[in-house]
């Protein structure tokens, strides 16, 4: 039997906010992706938009400042994908840092469409404090998230097999259960399919919303 495979229509840039107020009305399912700067995740969302330049990369850190949207199709749905600016960020000033951490808690807090927080965490990297506050952060708000563990592509066989243990046993030592999670490069296409195929899943549940009620 051949399986399914997903993939992404009608990719286009919609625009860059600096404030919630600014952003497209939340009529559709949506998914924000987060993480540190560099992390990877506007690569990360041309890599499953299947185009190279739809959000702007860089090798230097701090390159998205903006609340930025995306309009994406799978099947017949539209959804947005949006690129937040990356947080912990040393060398944008303090004043800056604040003020995007402000408003990015702000935006995953109250933006009423977001289906699921796309997390991303460096493969390459054991653990960081940074990226476990933030998880205890959303978990205490009651925000759903799933990880995405990127640039696995930079790892040798030996730590791609001990990663995930290695991250799964810190997590289980703060909760009682792993969130959703998924391996990706942007580089080779990994980990494509089961975010798409996750997300295609996530937005059944928007489609079966009875209509009229707001979400959660
Ligand atoms: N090898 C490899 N490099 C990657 C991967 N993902 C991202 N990169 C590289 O990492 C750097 C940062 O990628 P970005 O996608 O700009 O990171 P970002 O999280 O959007 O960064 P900010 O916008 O600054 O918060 C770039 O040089 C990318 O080419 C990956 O899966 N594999
Ligand atoms: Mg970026």
């Amino acid at each position: 039997m051949k399986s399914v495979e997903y993939s992404i229509d009608d990719p286009e840039f919609v625009k860059s906010s600096a404030l919630m107020s600014e952003c497209p009305p939340p009529e559709r399912p949506e998914y924000a992706f987060v993480g540190r700067s560099n992390v990877g995740k506007s690569s990360l969302i041309n890599m499953l938009a299947g185009r190279k330049a739809l959000a702007k990369t860089s090798s230097t850190p701090g390159k998205t400042q903006l609340i930025n949207h995306f309009s994406v199709k799978t099947a017949d749905m539209l959804w947005y994908l949006v690129d937040l600016p990356g947080f912990g960020y040393a060398k944008v000033s303090k004043k800056d840092r604040v003020k995007w951490d402000r408003v990015s808690r702000e935006y995953l807090t109250k933006r009423e469409n977001i289906m699921c927080i796309m997390m991303l965490i460096d493969a390459r990297l054991p653990p960081q404090k940074k990226d476990l506050d933030f998880m205890t952060w959303m978990a205490e708000v009651g925000l759903s998230f799933a990880i995405v563990f990127t640039k696995f592509d930079k790892l040798t066989l030996v730590e791609k097999d001990a990663m995930l243990p290695r991250y799964i046993k810190k997590m289980l030592t703060i909760w009682s259960a792993m969130p959703p999670h998924f391996v990706t490069s942007a580089n080779k296409g990994e980990g494509k399919q089961e975010v798409l195929a996750f997300i295609a899943q996530t937005n059944q549940i928007y489609r079966g919303r009875p209509k009229g009620l707001e979400l959660d």
